[in-house]
Parts: structure tokens; sequence; C-alpha cells
């Protein structure tokens, strides 16, 4: 049977770890694999988690600059990436790539969006930078997004791609209902999204293992139910230097269930049919924005980063 145009096939292209030495040669031949594998699936889309392209370095201090920027791309598509753009043009598959981005002297942790020709349609930059900015020698390991990235310059975007209207976050964007809420208002219909998340974060104390994917689930179903849009989580997984990644890799469709569960913790494609057209009951009935918002109550939310507690 033909697929109608809103249909698009989605592989989440989960990774397993990355190790420090791993050249981006072999890394793009790993997701070169998964690239043949989605072609193989009749994958229209295929997403690849948060820095996609090394291993999760800040999870390392680097007190040389030269040594942080090994981990930066100042090219997209660069020379070792090219062979990525090449590849899905010649499928006809569109993909979304997380890395680190060099710009003007500003390094953000970065996603692009390619369409199924190979060109560039869509770059964000995450906003929600979590850890810390200085050196903590007292952790296991370290968290240092704040000290290597700069926050986010380009807002929540969405684009007009591959049938339909599409947007983009950054593993601890996922956690935030702002960040669905400001692609929602502008009609998202899927949101794609990789991370990077220990499967213990015990640095600041006991956290039962079991939390990490609750709330995995928890933000990006809710995300997606409450804005009614698909959303594509995508891990990378696996222990990475010494660190457990969680994976639980989720096609979530725009009711909040999940269609599309990773079961490894290694390099593995998840593959759902997502009919975009499944995002249009909730957004013309329970979530019809223009009929049920109410924006002049909702001051605080743009108002103050922090709490505002009542007075005493
Ligand atoms: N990469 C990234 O953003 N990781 C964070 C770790 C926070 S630990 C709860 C995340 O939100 O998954």
């Amino acid at each position: 049977m033909a697929k109608s145009n809103r249909m698009v096939t989605v592989g989440a292209a989960q990774l397993g770890p990355i190790g420090l030495n791993e050249s981006r040669g072999e890394v793009v031949d790993r997701l070169l694999t998964l690239l043949d594998r989605a072609h193989e699936r009749g994958c229209d889309l295929v997403v690849f988690p948060e820095l996609a392209l090394t291993t999760f370095f800040p999870r390392w201090y680097f007190e040389d600059q030269e040594q942080i920027d090994r981990f930066f791309e100042s090219a997209m598509p660069g020379n070792e990436t090219q062979p990525l753009f090449d590849r899905a043009a010649e499928y006809g598959i569109g993909f979304c790539l997380g890395f680190a981005e060099l710009a003007e002297g500003k390094r953000y942790n970065a996603c692009i969006l390619v369409d199924k020709s190979g060109e560039i349609v869509g770059k964000y930059r995450k906003v929600h930078l979590p850890g810390h900015a200085d050196h903590k020698p007292e952790r296991k390991w370290q968290h240092l997004e704040k000290a290597y990235f700069d926050v986010g310059d380009l807002g929540f975007p969405v684009w007009r791609a591959m049938g339909g209207i599409m947007g983009m976050c950054i593993c601890n964007d996922r956690r935030w209902p702002e960040t669905y809420r400001m692609m929602g208002l502008q009609g998202v219909e899927m949101i794609m999204l990789g991370y990077n998340t220990p499967a213990t974060e015990p640095p600041w104390g006991f956290e039962p293992t079991h939390l990490a994917s609750l709330h995995n689930n928890l933000s990006m179903q809710s995300g997606a139910y409450q804005n009614a849009t698909w959303v594509i989580g995508v891990a990378k997984a696996g222990r990475e230097e010494g660190c457990d990644m969680m994976g639980g890799t989720l096609i979530i469709a725009p009711t909040g269930e999940i269609v599309a569960q990773g079961r490894t913790l290694d390099d593995e494609l998840v593959v759902a049919d997502c009919d975009l057209d499944a995002c249009n009951h909730y957004k013309n009935t329970v979530f019809n924005f223009a009929e049920h918002r109410q924006p002049d109550q909702y001051g605080l939310i743009t108002e103050t980063a922090g709490v505002k507690l009542p007075p005493e």
C-alpha cells in the first residue's frame, strides 16, 4: 500500500557508547550502518542522539581550550560528516544530528535537521544547559555543559519539512514544559531530540535508578500529549568510559502513548510509522490552544526564572 504523504516512517537511531579516543571516521561509520538499516526498513527520517559524533566530553574537566575544541565541529558538513549527507541524500532519507558546534567564537550543543535532498533546513542550539560551570573534583564524573557551551540563541524554531511541521530540542530541554509549549504554539507535529543521560546521577545523593527512566518517559509522554505532537527521543546508551548511560529510546504518539521502544544499550534502530495527521484530533479539541489558553494569566512564566513565594 502506498504511504500517505503525511506518514513519516521514523528510525530512532540509538547509539551505544562512544569511546574517548574513537575517531570521527569510526563514529560516522556506525551512523552509516544505522542509515543503511533505516534504508532497508523504508525510513523517511532518521534521528541520531545528542553529541552523536563524540563521547559525552562534558564528563571530563579539561583546562586547555584546545583539548575541548577537538570535540567541536567548525563546519557542517565537514570532511568527516560529508559521507553521512551523501548516503542520506542517495537514499532520500532526512536526518536529525546532534553535535558540538563552534561558530563565530561561540560554542553550542546543537542539532540540525537535514531534508531528503541533503540540505540543512533547520538548526537548534540547546537552551537548558544542565550541570555546573566549575570543576568539581569530588564528583565521580563532571557535567560541565555550563562551562563548555553557550546558552542557545535561536529560541525554539520549527520548520516545514517532511510534509509536516518539525521541531527539535536536546536532552535536558525535554524535562521542561516550556520547550514543548514553545513549539506547540507554532503547530509542531514532530519533536526530535537526542539525549545523554546517566542511568544514575549519584554525585548529588541517592536517587533510585528506576527514576531515570520514569522521568524520561514522563517528560516526553506529557510533552507529546499536551501539545498533540509526535516525540522522538533517542538515547546514547550503555557504559561509556565508566559511566552507565540510560537507553530507553522512545517513539511517542500525540496521544502520549509509546509506540516503539529501544530494547538494548547499543547501536539500535527503532522504527515506527508516524502519521502526522494523528496530531489533528487533540490540536482541534482538548488542546485547541486558540480556544482554551488564557495567556493573560500566565505572566509569571516569562517574568521570572526562579520561584516567587507568596508574602509570609
Ligand atoms: N545531556 C544532558 O542534558 N543530560 C542531562 C543530565 C541531567 S541528570 C538528571 C539530562 O537532562 O538528561
